[in-house]
């Protein structure tokens, strides 16, 4: 039988490297987009280049960017995938508010881009698109959320997925492209990007308690995520493309916790217990062994509008696909943390 090819767009990133993983084990011939940079970008998955692009020419990877439709246009045309995954975007919130355009561009334009090189080349019928959608889309709408409730974004990043969100649905209708969204809450890895607040966490936690680092500053401690382990979540993004019609999903844990919960438990889980003092910019994390304080608050690390509850129900994906997270939320923080220690 010839090989199911996929194609994935933001292939060095988080996702996009753990999904790589996850198809080459199903015996996908997987092409992934890099973006040019003046330093090497393909760390997490350099690996993947010795083990399949040298032994069998299964991982190939092409120059690109979705802001570049020439690019796209090109590459869908010469590669022919039966799977696009677009899971390229500026992916930070608080960015965001500072780079709108260019997040409008990136994260809303390139998911048009890629529906009309599927329409301009007439691989409806054999070019299926997963798109990256996100809880972040929710912004303040009442938790918990699921596919009915409506959508309040309020960040520039947030309007920008919405804008692909409804493009790859209106395209779905419209020329019967097979087009999904997975509205994915928050999820983590040992490949999380360093800004991102647990990875940020859990690397300077440990550089505390080795004395390389002295204060770990943070912004809003309130704001309550859902946190599933991304190892999970990029199983749920090849099932969507696997079912028989097109259709949007929601993928979450239903559990939500305090950023500070989150900050607690990595510090316990490393042998430090914390106690807090203060309030607001001035509340403080102090090591209960030997009294001194770790942590700040910086107002910095605020967003103009704060996301402060997300929670998911994702019953229609367990129903629908067959999905549920399997990993709990405690082995994926230890997961991460053993990582850190390992490379720190
Ligand atoms: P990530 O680690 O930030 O990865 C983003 C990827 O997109 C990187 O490979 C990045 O390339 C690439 N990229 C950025 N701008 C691009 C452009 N103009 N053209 C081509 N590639 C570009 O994000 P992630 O956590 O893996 O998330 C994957 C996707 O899911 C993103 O679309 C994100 O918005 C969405 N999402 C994430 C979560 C989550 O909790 N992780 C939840 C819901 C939705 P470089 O490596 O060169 O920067
Ligand atoms: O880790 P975060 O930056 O993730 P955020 O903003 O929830 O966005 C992530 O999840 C979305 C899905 O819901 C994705 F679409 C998006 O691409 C990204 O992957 O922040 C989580 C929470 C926020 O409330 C933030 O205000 O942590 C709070 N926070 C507190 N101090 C901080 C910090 N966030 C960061 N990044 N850095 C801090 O120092």
């Amino acid at each position: 039988m010839k090989k199911k090819i996929a194609l994935i767009f933001g292939i060095t990133g988080q996702d996009g490297s753990l999904l790589a993983r996850f198809l080459l084990k199903k015996n996908y011939l997987v092409h992934g987009v890099k973006r040019r940079s003046s330093s090497f970008n393909t760390s997490r998955i350099d690996d993947l280049y010795d083990a399949y692009y040298k032994k069998n020419k299964n991982f190939k990877l092409h120059y690109g960017d979705v802001t570049d439709s020439l690019n796209i246009i090109t590459l869908i045309k010469k590669i022919k995938p039966h799977e696009i995954y677009n899971l390229a975007a500026q992916s930070h919130v608080k960015v965001s508010f500072e780079t709108p355009e260019y997040t409008a561009n990136a994260d809303a334009l390139g998911c048009l881009r890629i529906l009309e090189a599927i329409r301009i080349l007439n691989y409806q019928k054999t070019t299926k698109l997963y798109q990256a959608s996100t809880s972040e889309m929710f912004g303040d709408a009442k938790a918990p959320q699921d596919e009915n409730t409506p959508f309040k974004p309020n960040s520039p990043y947030a309007v920008a997925k919405l804008y692909a969100y409804w493009i790859v649905k209106s395209y779905r209708t419209a020329y019967g492209i097979f087009s999904c969204n997975g509205v994915l809450f928050n999820h983590e890895s040992y490949a999380r990007g360093e800004t991102f607040v647990t990875k940020k966490i859990i690397q300077a936690a440990i550089k505390i308690k080795n004395k390389k680092q002295n204060i770990l500053y943070l912004g809003n401690l309130n704001s309550i995520r859902d946190w599933g382990d991304a190892r999970d979540y990029v199983e749920s993004m090849w099932k969507i493309l696997q079912q028989k019609k097109p259709d949007d999903y929601l993928i979450s844990t239903g559990k939500g916790y305090t950023v500070k919960n989150f900050v607690n438990k990595v510090f316990k889980k490393i042998g430090i217990n914390l106690i807090w003092k203060g309030k607001g910019l001035k509340e403080v994390g102090i090591n209960k062994s030997n009294n001194k304080i770790i942590i700040k608050i910086d107002k910095e690390y605020f967003r103009p509008n704060e996301v402060n509850i997300l929670i998911g129900n994702s019953k229609k994906s367990q129903k629908k696909l067959n999905w549920k997270p399997k990993i709990p939320f405690d082995k994926m923080i230890e997961d991460m943390i053993l990582f850190e220690e390992k490379n720190t």
